[in-house]
């Protein structure tokens, strides 16, 4: 490093390090070359809203453990987006450790992946504000998600209608090209796109657009007691979504419980059959066989032996994961892991973060 360089954050082969002066003071790995080739990079976050279900698992984590070993990944605790909606604070704690503990119980690896929680980095809640500047209240009011979890509500959050653009600043922040999501999430990704070129035209074009990557199968797995409607961890009824963390019995009787019909056959037709469809899909990602495969397995059976093979597969699928997860949850392990995506994903927010300032005017010339 040449002596004088200009302070900041200075980006050198796969490390960044910040500068002052001549000294180096700080510096993080950043992985972003692999064999030489510059990796793209990958955001994506879930809420601590509860816990994680198997909904979550099939459309969003199951990806993001293949994808690690090829992307430059953050995966985000996105706590402040769960508090558009009220949370208890005991609860909400817990639901952020529990959350960062399953990340990692179902593959994630520190090592190669930037895991960390979304209030400890300010850059998301300062580049939100500035999105937030750029959006118009009509798209943000046409947002689905906004209208499902506000119908019949007495008292909205106004965190709840602007949503999206704190959802933009996560992603954008990093310069994501990639966006690994359930199927319930494109409108998002879309508005995520249209604020970026916003942006890039109004101001300076700083920002990479990103793309939506939805998993092949399973990016909208149903509740189990109305399979109109997508499977959700804050679903006040629990026997609608199977959480990681279920026991065995509880997740024998959920599925006993799921809603099928009258016919009596295992088939899958999404229209006239969504239940029993719903859950020939989670067999069949569970268990690698194909529907055509399971259809034919279960060819004049039940659906009373089809539930029961099927809670067995799930509860086969889930035990690894709670056992990591037990010896996870309480470890210190845990925290060093959050403390190092904490300083990774800070230097890197707080660079974009600046450049967004510097666009728009905000403060003076740094
Ligand atoms: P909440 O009930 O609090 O809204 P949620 O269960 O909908 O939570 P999120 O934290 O909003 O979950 O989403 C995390 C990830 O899981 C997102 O990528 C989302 O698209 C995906 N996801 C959520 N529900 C499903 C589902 N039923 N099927 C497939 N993917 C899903
Ligand atoms: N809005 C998402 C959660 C989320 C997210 C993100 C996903 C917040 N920030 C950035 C991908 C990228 C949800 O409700 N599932």
């Amino acid at each position: 490093i040449r002596p004088g360089f200009s302070d900041g954050w200075l980006y050198f082969s796969d490390i960044l390090f910040q500068t002052v002066g001549n000294i180096i003071y700080n510096y993080v790995h950043i992985h972003n070359f692999n064999g030489g080739m510059i990796m793209k990079t990958i955001f994506s976050g879930i809420q601590p809203s509860g816990t994680i279900t198997i909904g979550n698992y099939i459309g969003a984590m199951q990806q993001f453990v293949e994808l690690q070993h090829d992307y430059n990944c953050y995966f985000c605790i996105v706590d402040q987006h769960a508090i558009t909606v009220p949370q208890d604070p005991e609860q909400l704690r817990q639901n952020i450790r529990s959350l960062a503990a399953l990340y990692l119980a179902v593959g994630i690896d520190p090592d190669k992946a930037t895991l960390f929680i979304q209030s400890e980095v300010p850059a998301h809640a300062q580049a939100g504000w500035i999105l937030q500047c750029i959006s118009y209240i009509g798209e943000l009011e046409r947002m689905t998600q906004f209208k499902d979890k506000s119908a019949g509500k007495e008292a909205v959050s106004a965190g709840l209608l602007t949503y999206p653009p704190l959802m933009a600043a996560d992603i954008l922040l990093y310069n994501a090209d990639l966006v690994p999501v359930g199927e319930d999430q494109k409108q998002h990704i879309e508005l995520t796109r249209d604020l970026a070129e916003r942006f890039n035209r109004k101001y300076k074009n700083i920002f990479t657009i990103p793309d939506i990557q939805l998993p092949k199968v399973g990016a909208r797995i149903m509740s189990l007691q109305d399979p109109s409607k997508k499977m959700s961890k804050s679903d006040p009824n629990k026997r609608a979504y199977i959480s990681l963390l279920d026991e065995p019995k509880q997740i024998e009787k959920k599925i006993k419980s799921a809603v099928t019909d009258s016919e009596g056959s295992v088939r899958y037709d999404k229209e006239n059959k969504p239940g029993v469809s719903n859950l020939l899909s989670i067999y069949s990602i569970f268990s690698g066989k194909t529907i055509e495969e399971l259809e034919r397995e279960y060819e004049g059976i039940g659906y009373g032996q089809f539930k029961k093979d099927l809670a067995e597969v799930v509860i086969d699928k889930l035990k690894p994961i709670q056992e990591k997860y037990n010896e996870l949850i309480d470890s210190q392990e845990l925290d060093e892991i959050l403390d190092r995506g904490r300083e990774k994903a800070n230097a890197v927010a707080s660079e974009t973060l600046k450049k967004m300032e510097d666009a728009i005017g905000l403060g003076r010339k740094r």
